[in-house]
């Protein structure tokens, strides 16, 4: 039998094709717009029934023994009693407020964090948290607060590609294929990105810019653009607002004056602008090499606004707006009791831009469990994630885990985080469940990620535990649900369709026709109803109304002060294609077929420190110490390395965030720079 679902193993969420007999997952493969011998692969994809059947899984609740000496086996009822007594003891306490949930990235987007926000707004806490300060949503709010939305780069049909710190063929496959198939249509590639990536080396133009610098290449573009009149005059008056503005602050960054800060020449700044600026359509995608970087915010909105400058917003070919879908939000926010602040209250714009996302500085977690600010937390409920090796500064994280009165962690693998729990309850994989994601939820078109095979073991999806912790609270009516159906036909009535309705269709429904400037219909989803140059809204919070008006507000790299002890630039990290963040190198068909934990380290340096490949090196911050493998590379500049990233959960000493920080925030997204740091390699001698 072939079924038709969405793949969650990273957070691409491509349409896929599962075989399945007898209730067992036999093989998946991607589905796409390109003819099958053009079609990308994906390791992870086909090693599916590797990580859904691996002898590791999770397949029973456990807790934690009576003398901390590993875990026993329980039944869900006991599992489930025991999570719900410590909310109610620790709401006794300590308040609401104490009992936070935490959601990863993993396995779902969108419309089913609705759910674990139902249920702690209900139980009174607002500290539902996500990893949006480090992952894209940091981005996601810099376009909304430009254009009203997201933009999503239709680079299949452009003339003219950016691809902008992303790195498409390891990370998303149906974008990689657009970006080819744009390629052999005659589009011209760009990138700029601090490493050769196998992208760069396909590009026409690949710019190395110095890691963190992003902001100042955007603003001298803009800056570019303007000067030499190469902006769309007709866009600009009719729909945007604050010109004048922008073009007052971009003149400070002018090509000359920021080339040399940014590690590029004046003339490659000028060449890319024009190039940019007068090949039309043309779309930038965006990356996760531009997140993580403390000022992602001002970042990424200075390069939203080359996209409406040059008039390819919601453009064929440009970065097209999405056609929201009316969902139901069902949240429940109004039943959060009155004056609760959640622990995210510095960033109260971050914490209000989307529905969806909620609360997003992960950051302020280990605060409020380690300093008690803005007031102390007792129980964390992890879903999804692996926060111990994922975020910024593993040692405080670590502690700040180890702190909690009550951990409960919502996993398919014994993790390095699941390993402090109080309590484990197994989930069941993508395959195993059914939900609505993120390119599905208030988005056109949507795609249903249906349960193909049964859940393994006795392991529940996320859905299933989430609405049984709700019931078992005693929100019965709130949670009348019995079937993830159920719950999601209720979220989609309000736009007419049916879990049904996405499944005769082969799970995919475009909703309405796909449309472009649409604002020449309807107003942006802005204060001003423009494109904003120029925020009223950030200027009256006491923040930059323009990108970068008050400057580059220091030196973005981490540990930059101490460069004289630290003088290699590190660069997290390589995402490799057969691996998401922490997950999966406990498959063997996928941790045996490449490279193993390395830092890529340029000859010469190799030379200065005497390395060959394969050496052992200890790569160290002021934070902590790290060991990786050398591979000597030119793919990087001398003095900087590229880290692998995601290798601390197979084993500890290459835990990139020992190496990180989280002590100095963004002021809008709370973002650190956990992308660019400064370190120091040392041969590890070998007996
Ligand atoms: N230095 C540095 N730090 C980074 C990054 C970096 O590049 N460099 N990347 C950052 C980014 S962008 C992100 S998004 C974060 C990622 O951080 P996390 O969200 O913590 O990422 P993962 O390691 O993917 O952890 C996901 C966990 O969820 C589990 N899981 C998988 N499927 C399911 C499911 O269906 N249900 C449940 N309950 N669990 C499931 C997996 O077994 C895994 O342990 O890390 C961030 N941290
Ligand atoms: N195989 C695989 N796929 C994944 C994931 C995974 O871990 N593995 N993770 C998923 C997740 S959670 C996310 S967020 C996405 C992320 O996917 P991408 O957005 O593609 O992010 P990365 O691959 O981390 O980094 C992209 C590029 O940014 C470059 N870069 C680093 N620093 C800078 C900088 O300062 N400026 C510029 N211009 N470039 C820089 C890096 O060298 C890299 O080539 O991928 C998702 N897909
Ligand atoms: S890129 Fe691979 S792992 Fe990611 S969603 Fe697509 S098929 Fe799944
Ligand atoms: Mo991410």
């Amino acid at each position: 039998m072939i079924l038709d679902s969405v793949c969650r193993l990273c957070s691409s969420c491509c349409p896929i094709e599962v075989e399945v007999v007898d209730e067992r997952l036999i093989a998946a493969r991607r589905k796409s717009f390109l003819a099958p011998e053009k079609r990308l692969s994906c390791p992870k994809l086909a090693a599916a029934p590797d990580i859904v059947y691996s002898p590791l899984r999770l397949t029973t609740p456990l807790i934690k023994k009576d003398d901390g000496s590993g875990f026993r086996k329980a039944g869900w009822d006991e599992a489930l009693d025991r999570v719900v007594t410590r909310f109610l003891r620790h709401r006794e306490e300590y308040g609401a407020q104490s009992v936070a949930w935490l959601r990863g990235m993993a396995a779902d987007w969108g419309a089913p964090w609705d759910y674990p926000n139902r249920l702690m707004h209900l139980f009174g806490s607002p500290n539902t948290i996500g990893n949006g300060s480090i992952c894209f949503v940091a981005r996601e709010f810099a376009h909304s607060y430009t254009y009203g939305a997201m933009a999503f780069p239709e680079a299949k049909n452009a003339r003219c590609i950016i691809v902008w710190g992303k790195n498409d063929g390891n990370t998303a496959l149906g974008a990689a294929e657009a970006i080819s198939y744009a390629k052999e249509q005659g589009a011209t590639l760009i990138v700029i990105d601090p490493v050769q990536t196998a992208l760069a080396r396909k590009a026409d133009l690949w710019l190395q810019i110095k890691p963190g610098h992003d902001g100042l290449l955007a603003m001298a573009m803009i800056s570019q653009i303007i000067e030499e009149k190469l902006y769309d005059a007709e866009f600009v008056e009719k729909y945007t607002t604050g010109f004048e503005q922008l073009k007052e602050v971009a003149a400070r960054y002018p090509a000359e004056a920021v080339a040399e800060k940014i590690w590029l020449s004046a003339d490659q700044i000028r060449d890319l602008a024009r190039l940019y600026a007068t090949t039309k359509p043309s779309s930038i995608i965006d990356g996760n090499g531009l997140d993580m970087h403390r000022e992602v915010f001002d970042t990424t909105r200075a390069i939203a606004m080359l996209r409406a400058l040059t008039g390819n917003l919601d453009r064929p070919g440009g970065d097209v707006l999405p056609q929201p879908i009316p969902l139901r939000n069902i949240q429940l926010k109004d039943r959060l009791p009155a004056g609760v602040v959640p622990i995210t209250r510095d960033y109260p714009l971050f914490n209000a831009f989307s529905e969806t996302w909620g609360n997003q500085v992960q950051g302020c977690l280990i605060d409020a469990i380690l300093a008690e600010q803005p007031y102390p937390v007792k129980m964390v409920v992890v879903q999804t994630g692996n926060p111990v090796v994922t975020m910024a500064d593993s040692t405080r994280t670590r502690e700040a885990f180890a702190k909690l009165e009550t951990l409960v962690v919502i996993e398919m693998f014994m993790t390095e985080t699941a390993k402090l729990a109080d309590v484990i309850l197994p989930a069941a994989s993508c395959f195993e469940t059914t939900q609505l994601n993120r390119f599905s939820i208030r988005n056109n078109p949507m795609f249903l990620q249906n349960a193909v095979i049964p859940p393994v073991g006795d392991s529940w999806p996320n859905w299933r535990i989430v609405f049984e912790l709700g019931r078992r609270l005693g929100f019965v009516t709130e949670f009348p649900w019995q079937s993830a159906e159920e719950a999601i036909d209720y979220q989609l009535e309000p736009a007419g369709v049916t879990v049904e309705k996405l499944r005769r269709n082969g799970s995919g429904l475009r909703i309405e026709e796909l449309r472009y400037e649409k604002y020449r219909e309807a107003p942006f989803k802005t204060p001003s109803g423009r494109v904003e140059f120029f925020s009223r809204r950030l200027a009256e919070a006491g923040l930059p109304g323009v990108p970068f008006s008050e400057g580059l507000g220091g030196d973005p790299i981490s540990f930059a002060d101490q460069s004289e002890a630290y003088p290699i630039l590190g660069i997290s990290g390589s995402r490799d294609i057969r691996f998401t963040n922490s997950q999966f190198r406990t498959i063997p068909s996928l941790l045996n077929a490449g490279a193993g934990c390395v830092v890529d380290i340029h000859p010469e340096d190799a030379r200065r420190y005497d390395l060959k490949e394969n050496d052992p090196v200890r790569i160290e911050s002021p934070k902590g110490s790290i060991e990786m493998a050398a591979r000597i590379s030119t793919t990087v500049r001398p003095g900087t390395i590229r880290l692998s990233w995601g290798w601390g959960e197979h084993d500890l000493r290459g835990n990139l965030n020992t190496l990180t920080e989280d002590d100095r925030r963004g002021r809008v997204t709370g973002t650190s720079t956990s992308r660019s740091f400064m370190c120091r390699l040392r041969k590890v001698q070998q007996q």
